[in-house]
């Protein structure tokens, strides 16, 4: 028995699913076939698909699990739960307007013809907003609608802003901020929900190694005690002493979110030689 995982064929969130499976420990095996894999360290097979054909596969039980975008997940709109976020393929599905169009705020979409290729989340974001537009679905190359005359304005994906600029467009309000999600089937069988805990505690060890950083430094024994407080680490930091009388060195864990603010109160209290350096796996 295998778990299976639905993965996008080709695109954005083909490279980083897979460096994350990798992350995990799963290896892929080589097999020519380019629909279809199977893992030989972990009961896993692998389909790849469409992305936009995730969320229907997952939820007829075809994958019991899938890596996809949440703009996908929200606008397929399919009996699937998020289980976990992965943080890579960030975006935002924004409404977008000709630079030269005086947008005050959303009012400003009333009577104005709105192309995208998500008439779902678009349709809810005028609702909840109680404005009357028309939403003319395409599936790509939304950014040059309002440059051909299809319509006033778009509702895109964007990440650098690039392709807007580009297309003489600007970002003028988001209706979703969106990253690479697990997805999965809710009626699992016992073994395969074990399988996926499984799966799920590794990638939660990898995510959390990214978050945070392992750091060394030598510290003056009268400063320990506020030292020490600025790095609680896992459990509490390490501390060994110099051969050099009166220094002590502190190992720790900190967090990437605080970790240069920490750094300069280290440094204000006397600590020296900072080494800091990447955590391959967390486990707590
Ligand atoms: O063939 P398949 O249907 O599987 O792929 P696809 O062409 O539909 O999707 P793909 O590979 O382009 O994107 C897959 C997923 O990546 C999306 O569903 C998002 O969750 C995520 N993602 C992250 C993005 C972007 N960033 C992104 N920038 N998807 C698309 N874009 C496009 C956007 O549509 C626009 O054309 O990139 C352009 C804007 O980028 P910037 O950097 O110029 O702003
Ligand atoms: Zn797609």
């Amino acid at each position: 028995m295998k778990l299976k995982i639905a993965l996008q064929k080709s695109g954005r969130l083909y490279e980083d699913s897979l460096k994350l499976l990798k992350e995990c420990g799963i290896e892929l095996t080589n097999g020519v076939n380019k629909l279809r894999n199977e893992a030989f360290n972990f009961p896993l097979e692998v389909l790849f698909l469409r992305d936009d054909d995730i969320p229907q596969y997952v939820a007829d039980s075809v994958a019991d699990i899938g890596i996809v975008g949440e703009n996908v997940v929200n606008e397929k709109n399919k009996s699937v739960s998020v289980i976990e976020k992965l943080g890579f393929g960030k975006c935002r599905l924004s409404i977008a307007v000709p630079r030269t169009m005086d947008y005050q705020n959303i009012k400003s979409l009333n009577g104005k013809k709105i192309a995208t290729s998500y008439p779902l989340l678009v349709s809810q974001f005028l609702e909840t907003n109680k404005i009357t537009a028309e939403i003319h679905e395409i599936s790509g190359s939304v950014e040059i609608a309002p440059g051909i005359g299809l319509a006033d304005v778009i509702c895109d994906l964007v990440s650098s802003g690039s392709t807007l600029f580009l297309n003489g467009l600007k970002e003028a309000d988001v209706i979703l901020h969106s990253e690479a999600v697990l997805i999965s089937n809710g009626e699992l069988s016992r073994e395969k929900n074990d399988l996926l805990n499984k799966l799920l505690f590794r990638v939660q060890s990898v995510k959390r190694s990214k978050k945070h950083k392992y750091i060394l430094l030598n510290a003056p024994n009268d400063k320990l005690d506020v030292i020490c407080k600025l790095l609680p680490g896992m459990k509490s930091p390490t501390v060994v002493p110099l051969a050099e009388e009166g220094w002590s060195s502190v190992h720790s864990v900190v967090n990437e979110d605080d970790f240069w603010n920490i750094i300069e109160q280290l440094m204000a209290h006397g600590a020296q030689g900072i080494l800091v350096s990447p955590i391959e796996k967390m486990i707590v």
